[in-house]
């Protein structure tokens, strides 16, 4: 049996899983571990100024990895500061793997300086949440928090590690973790149910969401939609579920308002839900929007998720690759979708907005290794207007409604991927919640590019708020003061050069070329402040 601290053993199992990036913010009752870290060979410790930070980037490694990410905090002042990036890694399904020190089991009662309860604050907002408590169960439950975080539906931990424990001798043999298999596909005969639910439909619709993406059932999405000349759309969709420019795929539910998605499924006969719940609004419909006759099939790993808010006809716990492929066998279609979609994209004339000049100029520029971090929120259809997302794993779009995470997702993209072409665009607003990212970036040389839509507005509340005034009979009024952003001016060029990275100001039509090649061939990260006012 090997005798070493507890701290290198945990090292030692982070690393028989592949975990030797460590994205933080340390403190006192880190030092121990952040002390091993500095002694261990293989590990990098990539330092965030801010906690939203630090799991801002782990967030958008795990998504250009697929895999999983480790993020250490600091006890509960550093976790509370996570809290809402890791919000939003609970619901996009991120496998992060969190760590946060405490003082020690041996002070529990003493209830002294930084004393809270981890786990607690941790619980909603992870998988699974837990505390080591005794030296010879460190390994055994961090390949626990491991597994669990790599089980699909996969989702973040949370495992508090006293000092003490760290401290104490371990004689646990690293390993490692076992990642259960999901990659099941139904039975013939519910095979056979579903597919009899949607065949001979006139007017079928499949709902998709990033469970087709994780599963890697895009092509089998694509045979099934053709074999029922069904229009699909994306619901809980932050990833390259289809390529966007087939002409069945029909965009994006909106994640604010539930009549919307009413208005898109009522004609439906049939309907196929995959990867997804129903429905990821803000304001959903309580009332079933569903036509009373429609056949529902659901195809879904995370059984939670399925049926629940309406009742579905067939309810299938299944790996949508697998059973997609099942049902589109069964359905005939042809084993590859049919020719490459054709697609034009949209003129572009001096009076376009800046963001469809870049988009362009980023087409023109940036080959199909091109990844964009899209959390461009009102300048994301500019944004998109030459750039249609065709390649998976090569688009991520913000995620449970929280904002920050286009900075520091595309640097952990740019991390995981260092010779693809990285590029983060975000808003004023947006980028103001994690803007200190920029110093990790160039701390590390992460060659990450970053666009500012800068409109001196939350843009999105003017409109949402406009909406409610509509949807309540209220006539149009002012804003509230707390939506503007004016005054005084952000200055995006210099916070960026503050913080160590080349920046640029783009304000008209001509100047977008030139400045998009210039952050391509820059050869660090670099950031462009676009007027999109
Ligand atoms: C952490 C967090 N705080 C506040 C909000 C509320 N919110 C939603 S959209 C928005 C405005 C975003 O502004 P910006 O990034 O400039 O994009 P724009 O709407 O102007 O396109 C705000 C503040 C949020 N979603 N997340
Ligand atoms: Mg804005």
């Amino acid at each position: 049996m090997t005798e070493r601290w507890g701290k290198n053993a945990l090292l030692e199992q982070l690393q028989a899983d592949g975990l030797t990036t460590m994205f933080g913010n340390p403190g006192t009752v880190e030092q121990g571990l952040l002390d091993a870290v500095e002694q261990h060979s293989g590990f990098d410790y990539v330092l965030a100024l801010q906690e939203t930070v630090a799991v801002g980037i782990a967030d958008g490694y795990a998504r250009a990895t697929a895999g999983p990410a480790l993020v250490q905090l600091h006890t509960g002042v550093g976790l509370g500061n996570g809290i809402g990036m890791l919000y939003q890694a609970m619901r996009g399904h991120s496998p992060l793997v969190v760590i946060a020190g405490e003082a020690g089991v041996r002070y529990d009662a003493m209830d002294s300086q930084m004393a809270t309860d981890l786990v607690a604050m941790a619980r909603p907002v992870t998988k699974y949440a837990t505390r080591v408590t005794h030296p010879d169960s460190l390994l055994r439950v961090m390949r626990r928090a491991v597994k669990t975080a790599m089980t699909e539906p996969r989702g973040p931990v949370f495992v508090a590690l006293p000092m003490d424990v760290l401290d104490a001798v371990n004689t646990e043999q690293a390993t490692p973790s076992t990642i259960p298999s999901r990659a099941v596909q139904p039975v013939e005969a519910e095979l056979d149910r579903a597919v009899a639910a949607l065949r001979g439909a006139r007017n079928p619709i499949i709902l998709m969401g990033d469970g087709v993406s994780v599963s890697g059932a895009q092509r089998e999405l694509t045979r099934v939609a053709e074999a029922l000349g069904a229009p699909v759309w994306g619901l809980d969709n932050s990833e390259l579920n289809m390529d966007t420019r087939h002409p069945l795929h029909r965009g994006q539910l909106g994640h604010m308002f539930g009549a919307v998605s009413r208005k898109v499924v009522a004609d439906a006969d049939a309907v196929l839900i995959v990867g997804t719940y129903t429905f990821p609004e803000v304001f959903p419909e309580l009332a079933n929007p569903f036509a009373a006759h429609a056949k529902i099939v659901h195809v879904d790993l995370d059984d939670y998720e399925i049926a629940k808010n309406f009742p579905v006809d067939v309810a299938l716990v299944a790996d949508p690759k697998a059973t997609l492929a099942a049902f589109a066998d069964r359905l005939g279609a042809p084993a590859e979708p049919a020719a490459a979609p054709m697609w034009t994209p949209p003129a572009l004339t001096a009076e376009s907005p800046l963001i469809e000049h870049l988009s362009a100029a980023l087409a023109a520029t940036a080959g199909d290794d091109l990844v964009l971090f899209d959390e461009a929120l009102t300048a994301s259809p500019g944004l998109l207007s030459h750039l249609p997302p065709h390649v998976p794993g090569n688009y991520f779009l913000t995620r449970g409604g929280s904002l920050g995470i286009g900075i520091p997702g595309a640097i952990g993209a740019k991390i995981a991927r260092p010779d693809a072409t990285v590029v983060g665009v975000t808003g004023d607003g947006g980028s103001m919640y994690t803007i200190q990212a920029l110093w990790t970036a160039a701390r590390y040389g992460v060659a990450a590019k970053f666009v500012i839509c800068n409109n001196q507005r939350y843009q999105l509340l003017d409109l949402n708020i406009e909406q409610y005034w509509r949807d309540s009979g209220i006539a149009s009024h002012t804003h509230p003061s707390g939506f503007d952003l004016t005054g005084p001016d952000i200055s995006f060029v210099d916070l960026a050069k503050g913080l160590g990275v080349e920046a640029l100001r783009v304000d008209r039509p001509e100047q977008v070329e030139p400045a998009v090649r210039k952050m391509l061939d820059h050869d660090g990260p670099f950031l462009i402040d676009l007027e999109t006012v």
